[in-house]
C-alpha cells in the first residue's frame, strides 16, 4: 500500500491545550506523524510518497471561501496587530447570541471555530492545506485503480465543519478526499470513522446527502467531546435520511463491544453499495490514549484491518486521532497491515470507471 505524507506538517505545532482547568502541552503534536512514518518504513508497508499540488479547488467544494480565506490570513493579520503566542479563540456565538462576523480578528475566529482546541500558528495554514493535498493524492490513487492507500494527514481533519475549525481540526481531509471522487463520477461513497471522538464536522457536511454515507463509532457525546453531536437518534435528513450511522459506545468499551459496532457499520456500508470506502482512522480507542476511554489493544487493529477488508471495497485511509505516541505508529500501521492480509485484491484488473467516463464512452 502507498503511503502519502509531507513533511510541512511540522509547521503546525501548538503550544497548548486548556484540559481540567490546566494548560497542557498539545496533545496534538508533530511527533504523531513522526511515529506513523517510521513504523510504515520499518514494516515496509510500500512505497512513501509526496502529495502532488491540486490547488484550492477540491477543498473549497467542502470549506467556504470565506472560512479559507480568514483561515489563510488569520496569522498575518495575528501579527500587524502584534500578536504573542497562538491565535486561540475565547468566545463563541453561542444560543442567545447573534450569527454574525465581527470586524475583529478574535470575532471572527470565535465565529469559525467552535472549541478552543484548534491554535492558529504561524504554519497552521501551511501544514493543513498540505494535509488536505495528501488525501487528495492519496484519493488520486484509488481513483487511478489503486485497491488502497495511506494519507498520513496531520493535522487531522473529522471535526472541522464547512465553515468550523475545533478539536484539533481544521481542513476535513475525509470530507475533501470523499467529495473528489464523487466529482470524478463515483455515485456512492462511505466514510468510516474509527477514531474515538464523534466526526462531527464530517457528518454535518454531508448530513442532508445521500450519495455520501456516514458511519461513525465513537465514546457517547453524552459523556465525551464532542458532546453536542454524535447520538444515536442522527440518522441524516431529507436525501440523506438513513445515510447517518452513529455507534455512542460507553467509556471503557474493550474490543468485544467496539467490533460488534463495526460488524453493524460495515454491514451498513455493504447494503448501501459503497463503491469507495474512506476510513477516518483515529487510533486514539488504544487503551492507553491519555485523552480517550476506550480499551483497544494493539492486535485488535490487525482484526479492525481485516474486517474493512472484507467488505472488498477500494480504501483510502486518512489518519485522525491517536494520542499515545510511543503506540500510535504500531497501531495505526496494524490497520493497513491487518487491511493489506485480509485483502483478496491486489489490484484492480476489472477497475470499473466512474460514470462520468462511461458516459464519455457511450457518447464517442
Ligand atoms: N479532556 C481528534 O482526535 N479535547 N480530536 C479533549 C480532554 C478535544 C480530539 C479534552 C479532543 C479532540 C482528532
Ligand atoms: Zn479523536
Amino acid at each position: 500500500m502507498l503511503t502519502f505524507y509531507s513533511d510541512e506538517h511540522h509547521l503546525h505545532h501548538g503550544s497548548c491545550e486548556l484540559i481540567d482547568g490546566r494548560l497542557l502541552p498539545c496533545f496534538e503534536k508533530p511527533q504523531r506523524a513522526e511515529h506513523i512514518l517510521q513504523r510504515v518504513k520499518d514494516r515496509r508497508l510500500g512505497e512513501i510518497r509526496p502529495p502532488q499540488d491540486f490547488g484550492r479547488a477540491p477543498i473549497e467544494r467542502i470549506h467556504s471561501a470565506a472560512y479559507l480565506n480568514f483561515f489563510a490570513g488569520a496569522w498575518a493579520r495575528w501579527q500587524a496587530q502584534q500578536g504573542t503566542g497562538d491565535l486561540l479563540p475565547f468566545t463563541w456565538p453561542a444560543r442567545t447570541l447573534r450569527q454574525v462576523i465581527p470586524q475583529d480578528l478574535h470575532g471572527q475566529l470565535g465565529y469559525y471555530s467552535f472549541d478552543g482546541g484548534a491554535p492558529i500558528t504561524a504554519g497552521t495554514w501551511q501544514a493543513a492545506y498540505s494535509a488536505a493535498q495528501v488525501a487528495l493524492s492519496a484519493q488520486a490513487e484509488i481513483a487511478a485503480g489503486a485497491q488502497s492507500a495511506f494519507a498520513l494527514c496531520r493535522p487531522p481533519g473529522h471535526h472541522a465543519a464547512g465553515e468550523l475549525m475545533g478539536g484539533y481540526c481544521y481542513l476535513n481531509n475525509a470530507a475533501i478526499a470523499a467529495q473528489a471522487f464523487l466529482d470524478q463520477g463515483y455515485r456512492r461513497v462511505a466514510i468510516l470513522d474509527v477514531d474515538y471522538h464523534h466526526g462531527n464536522g464530517t457528518q454535518s457536511i454531508f448530513y442532508s446527502r445521500g450519495d455520501v454515507l456516514f458511519a461513525s463509532i465513537h465514546g457517547d457525546p453524552a459523556d465525551e467531546f464532542p458532546f453536542f453531536l454524535g447520538y444515536s437518534d442522527e440518522r441524516g435528513e431529507g436525501a440523506g435520511e438513513g445515510c447517518n450511522h452513529n455507534y455512542p459506545l460507553p467509556m471503557g468499551s474493550p474490543w468485544a463491544v467496539w467490533s460488534a459496532a463495526l460488524d453493524d457499520a460495515c454491514q451498513r456500508i455493504a447494503e448501501y453499495g459503497a463503491e469507495i470506502v474512506v476510513v477516518s482512522l483515529g487510533v486514539d480507542t488504544f487503551k492507553d490514549d491519555p485523552i480517550s476511554q476506550f480499551k483497544l489493544d494493539s492486535p485488535d487493529y490487525l482484526s479492525m484491518g481485516r474486517r474493512i477488508a472484507a467488505l472488498g471495497t477500494p480504501t483510502l485511509f486518512v489518519m485522525e486521532g491517536g494520542y499515545a505516541v510511543e503506540a500510535i505508529g504500531i497501531n495505526a500501521v496494524n490497520v493497513l497491515e491487518g487491511f493489506e492480509a485480509g485483502n483478496t485484491k491486489a489490484g484492480r484488473r476489472s477497475f470499473r470507471p466512474p460514470i462520468a467516463i462511461q458516459m464519455t464512452q457511450v457518447d464517442g
